[in-house]
């Protein structure tokens, strides 16, 4: 990997990074309000995963997706206004933090609802069977979510249909303030998806270019029409689940240690043992930062949505 690639990483991760800061500000300060979850330390999946998948592929996450529909270009700006409740929001203002999706950039949602993501990606690639878009399906969940009935009957059809869809999991060690040790007796997770038929990898996810190969490899298995793929990316989110977690479930010297490892922290020491400025490098987090912080001040200055549309875009 050249120095231009790693550089271009690093971008992407400060980008999601400075998105993520800055929501934060404006949840303490109450313009954002409601549950806000943040994806710090986990951006390497995304900027690795997102970068695989073509424009006519679906992307559907969590409720930690911001950064998800980010890498996959949709305008920070509109991001913003959405997560403000503004007119010019990717969904009107309508859908918030947890809820907003831009499928025009094949970003199909975030979701609420633990796991909730799997049957929708299962449901776009059977629809692909029959449209003939090519299309590959991609659901991104976490460690907790493999514990959903759901998730696991997705996995299964998948394998059985031999269906054009990845399942994602951030295996983050945390299901909110539960560690997933409590909650299986085996940590590999990723052998479930082994057992049900299904190609799977437990990989570094804190490594940008590891997540591309292996996505990109389940990309290419899923065009070929050989069927679904799993890859649990093992990551460590550093901040709490939500905004006020005081994340007292924590042993001892656990936060720190994530945050010597985290992905961004990681990509610079690495760029600076090979020789790269601490100007280029400061100069990298100077840009997102700025982006960000305009990108918000324009949106905060957009109109918010008029309550009184609310019955717009409904059906019954
Ligand atoms: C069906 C369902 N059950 C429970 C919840 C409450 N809940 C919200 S986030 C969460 C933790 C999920 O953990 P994990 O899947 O590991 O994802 P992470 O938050 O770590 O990214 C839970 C249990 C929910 N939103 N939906
Ligand atoms: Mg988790």
């Amino acid at each position: 990997m050249n120095q231009r690639q790693l550089f271009a990483n690093l971008h992407a991760m400060w980008r999601i990074r400075a998105l993520e800061e800055k929501v934060y500000e404006l949840r303490l300060s109450g313009e954002i309000v409601g549950s806000v979850h943040l994806e710090n330390g986990q951006e390497a999946i995304p900027v690795g995963a997102a970068r695989c998948l073509r424009r006519q592929d679906a992307l559907f996450t969590t409720y930690r997706g911001h950064g998800w529909a980010l890498a996959r270009g949709v305008p920070s700006r509109a991001i913003f206004a959405e997560l403000l409740y503004r007119r010019t929001g990717v969904n009107g203002g309508r859908g918030g933090s947890a809820h907003f999706s831009a499928p025009q950039y094949g970003f199909h949602g975030e979701n609420s609802i633990v796991g909730a993501g799997a049957p929708l990606a299962v449901g776009a690639a059977l629809a692909a069977r029959y449209d003939g878009s090519g299309r590959v399906a991609m659901t991104v969940f976490g460690d907790g979510a493999m514990n959903q009935g759901a998730v696991a009957e997705s996995m299964n059809l998948a394998a059985a249909m031999s269906l054009p869809v990845i399942f994602v999991c951030e295996n983050n060690k945390y299901s909110e303030l539960t560690p997933i040790a409590d909650m299986v007796r085996n940590p590999d997770l990723s052998a479930r998806a082994t057992a049900l038929g299904i190609p799977a990898v437990r990989i570094d996810g804190n490594d940008c270019d590891t997540v591309s190969a292996a996505v990109g490899l389940a990309v290419r298995n899923a065009e070929h029409g050989l069927g679904p793929s799993f890859i649990e990316a093992r990551t460590r989110r550093i901040t709490g689940h939500y905004i006020g977690d005081v994340q007292h479930y924590r042993p001892e010297g656990e936060l720190e240690a994530d945050q010597a490892d985290e992905p961004i922290v990681r990509l610079t020491r690495g760029l600076r043992a090979a020789g790269a400025s601490e100007y280029a490098l400061a100069e990298v987090e100077r840009r997102a930062r700025a982006e960000m912080s305009a990108a918000s001040r324009r949106a905060l200055a957009d109109p918010l949505t008029d309550p009184m549309t609310v019955t717009e875009h409904l059906y019954a």
